[in-house]
């Protein structure tokens, strides 16, 4: 009896040996993922997208390095609903997500954040054994129900609204509220993008030999544009004082990036790290001073300025350096993948994933498109890709056909040469119309009118603003 109690004992300690082995190297063959998101950073501003009076060698190298999607795109002409999608997978208007929330809706006088029905790529991750991070800035909900912590992030770093001054005891922004970590309160850094850059790297180099998932949001190049004196010294050159800020600026994100790439690099994770990175939305350029070129159009459109942005994405081994990959793809398509590539999963039977995984098409081994459509709606404004055609409503005309491959400019409307595929398009698009949940709140460019309250407050923070600004360069505020 003895014995045989001693070799159940010896079984069970061996299976769990085993186990434990099997899960370790489970997880050792699972890679990590850095998604890194820009804020209203202008299309043609990157080195690799044609950009010539700002360098940018860190962001430039992960084009190099890995594979440069043409035709990429987010899912929000503003920042809120493009993060709802990049966490989601899902189009954030078959959630109610379609606008910027603003803290409290006026209507109920509830807070809004990211609708607690839907699951995050960092709880995927998170149950498929992957530590999960958020840096920067978050605006999916400030309450405390909304927070990255309750929703995937094993942590956090940042700011909860939709813009920050990057400096601290600065009052030239509304709504910055306090820098966390978790959810204490801590003091603000001497600068927002190198601290976001800084504790990124930490993070890297801390989980060394364990998957992870970090989404790096940098709120560079958003207004308010404070950069540093050190980047902002590099253009003297340029004349323009707004474009100088921006340069500024974007230099700064462009080292805080490179910061991460090298903790990747020499803690000896680049073989076993995914990287992407994206921008929330196009640069809005009267307001930043960014420069969307050859694109037409801004942040808060649905032309290709507002929602086509540098998309680029490095697995050194696994991806060809110097990719390029034309096929339309999404910003959905990034937690797709990530969770493809962990083994776990997203969404449900009645809440569908609608990004794919990526690395059978940058590889070669699926040479079909990623999607048949993508389509945008936001407010009277919307949108659909098929091919190479783009059909676009906006709210004051339309539809208006264009082939954004030859016209990449949407400078011909071929709507009238081509009636059939207006009438295609317009089926296609009414068909997903259909899926989509009423806004749970309406946004500044959902063309309701603010309330009185409102109205008030918007005169209170332009009035702090303005005696803040008092004897210093002119900022300007843009929607978030
Ligand atoms: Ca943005």
């Amino acid at each position: 009896m003895k014995r045989l109690y001693q070799v159940a004992l010896a079984t069970l300690a061996y299976s769990l040996a085993d186990s434990s082995l099997l899960a370790a190297a489970d997880n050792a063959a699972k890679p990590s993922i850095i998604v890194i998101v820009a804020d209203d950073l202008g299309y043609g501003d990157l080195g690799f997208q044609g950009g010539k009076d700002v360098p940018t060698p860190h962001i430039d190298s992960i084009a190099q390095s890995g594979v440069r999607f043409t035709d990429g795109y987010v899912t929000g002409v503003v920042c809120s609903p493009t993060r709802a999608g990049l966490l989601t997978g899902r189009y954030q208007q078959r959630f109610g997500h379609e606008f910027n929330p603003g803290g409290v809706d006026q209507t109920t006088g509830t807070q809004v954040g990211l609708p607690l029905t839907e699951s995050t790529v960092a709880d995927a991750l998170k149950k498929a054994g992957y530590k999960t991070a958020l840096v920067g800035k978050w605006h999916l909900g400030s309450d405390e129900k909304f927070r990255p912590q309750q929703r995937g992030f094993d942590e956090f770093y940042g700011f909860l609204g939709g813009a920050h001054p990057y400096v601290p005891n600065d009052k030239n922004t509304a709504g910055g509220g306090p820098i966390y970590r978790g959810n204490e309160e801590v003091e603000s850094p001497a600068h927002l993008t190198e601290a976001f850059g800084k504790e990124a790297a930490a993070f890297v180099e801390r989980e060394k030999g364990h998957p992870f998932y970090l989404q790096l949001t940098f709120n560079a190049v958003h207004n308010p544009l404070q950069p540093d004196a050190e980047h902002l010294a590099r253009f003297e050159k340029i004349s323009d004082p707004k474009r100088r800020a921006y340069a500024g600026l974007l230099s700064g994100l462009d080292d805080a990036v490179g910061q991460v790439l090298k903790a990747v690099r020499e803690s000896g994770q680049e073989e076993n790290t995914l990287i992407f990175f994206i921008s929330d939305n196009g640069g809005p350029q009267q307001g930043n001073g960014s420069n969307n070129a050859p694109l037409s159009g801004d942040k808060a459109t649905v032309l290709e300025g507002g929602i086509r942005v540098p998309f680029v994405l490095q697995w050194k081994g696994k991806i060809p350096a110097g990719s390029v990959y034309k096929q339309p793809v999404i910003s959905l398509d990034i937690p797709a993948t990530a969770v493809a590539l962990a083994g776990g999963s997203l969404g449900s039977a009645d809440r569908p994933v609608d990004g794919v995984n990526l690395i059978p098409f940058v590889t070669g081994k699926n040479n079909a498109a990623p999607h048949e459509s993508l389509f945008w709606r936001a407010g009277p404004q919307h949108a659909i890709r098929r091919g190479n055609y783009k059909l676009r409503q906006q709210a004051d005309g339309g539809p208006k056909l264009f082939d954004v491959v030859a016209d990449v400019a949407e400078q011909k409307d071929l709507s009238a040469a081509h009636p059939e595929l207006v009438e295609e398009l317009s089926a296609a698009y009414s068909a997903w119309d259909q899926e989509l949940a009423k806004p749970l709140w309406q946004g500044r460019q959902g063309g309701r009118k603010p309330n009185a309250a409102q109205r008030a407050a918007r005169t209170e923070r332009r009035a702090t603003a303005n005696a803040a600004d008092a004897g210093k360069p002119k900022q300007t505020t843009s929607v978030n």
